[in-house]
């Protein structure tokens, strides 16, 4: 018998009574009595794990009391039972213990400064918060994945080394590319509105680079970006989809990752009451609100993280703010024909302050306008003919949007800073380890 239970099919009482094999790595441990306790933890649970000499050969007794240092790796067998005191309210009794490793003394203890945390991420990364973070991660891109599926889209690849910019050029990482300069991918947007020609439905799920030259709470020089684009989509249909699928990952992330929330101090329930309609305003109406907030912003300007927050800080459910002003927002997006200052775009902002998690528009169509917008930009429309030859071969209305995977599981997960949603952060002064 050495098959191994994961320690959580251990907790729900039903496998008291039983001799069991776990192995995983120690947590905490501590003698008394006589009796040495050591709290094992996997991917999956911690379980406390009694040593007592009477009941172990002398060989796994010495084992035992050589993995008292935490994060040794060691495997356990032992009858489980009941024990209040124990953490999760169980206990291994073992039989038998066996060292995988001595771990050496751990770097990290109590009021470790976040810098150092940061420098020794590789280890900070085994933290049981930082885990259930990673879980909920993984159940948002599995969400994404499945609701795309559900909607009939397709899930495509396209290239993360780019010759033009998405996104204007001043976040642009740029590098040498066999004697030419290349760019990292910021979106895959443009990629993907070829890419309806074709298939008419696509998604991506990519890194995304962005050189942010500030530190803030909310951006990443990289990040991972879950885009969509769909022909014969206008506005009002794309707004309709980011709200539905925003929904099924807070209603999958509720049911799934129940445990993970509790631990990180999300209550679930407000997860679950995530669903449509969400709040709309148009931009319009969100400078009225935020000027009768007193805040001084005028007709024209683009919103930073102060204005989002004051938008969002009390609502429950994600906001809508439509139509901004053409001239703070990216070449490609789709003149308003009611009013040609404006384009028929959303941000999508999170409630409780956390901001925008996704960017979207309906698609410009019109080659003159796109070509005013990219010289207006800056841009070198010579880098840009295949994608205006989208719109000179079968162009239709089409539109997409770009979630931003770390600010929704920031959001999810009610982290202060976007990099503990990722586990290797790169932000301006960091790509280590
Ligand atoms: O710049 S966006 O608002 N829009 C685009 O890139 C479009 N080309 C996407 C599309 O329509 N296919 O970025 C989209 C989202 C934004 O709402 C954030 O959630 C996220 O990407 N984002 C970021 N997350 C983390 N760090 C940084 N620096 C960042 N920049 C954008």
């Amino acid at each position: 018998m050495n098959e191994y239970s994961s320690i959580k099919e251990l907790l729900d009482g039903k496998a008291v009574g039983r001799e069991v094999v776990v192995r995983g790595w120690v947590y905490r441990a501590r003698t008394s009595g006589g009796v040495l306790f050591l709290v094992l933890r996997d991917s999956t649970g911690i379980i406390q794990v009694a040593v007592k000499k009477d009941r172990v050969s002398d060989k796994a007794w010495k084992e035992a009391g050589a993995c008292t240092r935490v994060e040794s790796s060691a495997s356990a067998r032992g009858v489980v039972a009941e024990d209040k005191r124990a953490p999760g309210g169980f206990e291994l009794q073992a039989t038998d213990f066996t060292a995988l490793h001595v771990a050496e003394v751990f770097p990290i203890a109590k009021d470790n400064s976040e810098e150092w945390l940061l420098d020794i991420r590789h280890l900070a990364l085994r933290s049981r918060e930082l885990t259930a973070v990673m879980k909920v991660k993984a159940t948002v891109l599995e969400a994404c994945r499945e609701f795309f599926k559900k909607k009939g889209y397709w899930e495509t690849t396209p290239p993360i080394i780019v010759s033009g910019a998405c996104e204007g050029g001043s976040t642009l990482f740029s590098f040498d590319y066999f004697g030419k300069k290349a760019f990292l991918s910021q979106s895959a947007q443009l990629y993907l509105e070829a890419l309806i020609f074709s298939l008419e439905k696509v998604y991506a799920i990519t890194p995304s680079f962005r050189a942010e030259k500030s530190r803030t709470l909310r951006h990443l020089a990289e990040y991972w970006h879950v885009e969509g684009e769909e022909a014969y989509m206008n506005l009002e249909q794309l707004i309709e989809f980011e709200e539905e699928m925003v929904s099924f990952i807070c209603q999958k992330v509720a049911r799934d990752r129940f445990q993970e929330l509790k631990l990180l101090g999300r209550n679930a329930d407000e997860l679950a009451a995530i669903k449509p309609p969400f709040h709309r305003m148009t931009y319009d109406e969100a400078i009225d609100f935020l000027r009768g907030k007193g805040m001084p912003v005028e007709w024209g300007d683009d919103f930073g993280a102060d204005e989002e927050k004051a938008l969002t800080a009390e609502l429950k459910k994600p906001l809508f703010v439509t139509r901004f002003p053409k001239r703070v927002k990216a070449f490609y997006m789709k003149q308003d024909p009611e009013d040609e200052r404006l384009v028929l775009n959303n941000d999508l902002l999170a409630p409780e302050g956390f901001g925008e998690i996704v960017g979207a528009s309906q698609r410009e169509d019109n080659n003159e306008l796109l070509l005013t917008r990219l010289r207006a930009d800056g841009q070198d429309p010579k880098a840009f003919e295949w994608y205006l030859d989208l719109r000179r071969f079968g162009s239709v209305p089409h539109s997409g949007f770009g979630m931003g995977v770390e600010r929704v599981v920031r959001w999810l997960c009610k982290l202060e800073h976007i990099r503990d949603a990722t586990p290797f952060p790169r932000v301006i002064n960091r790509a280590y380890p």
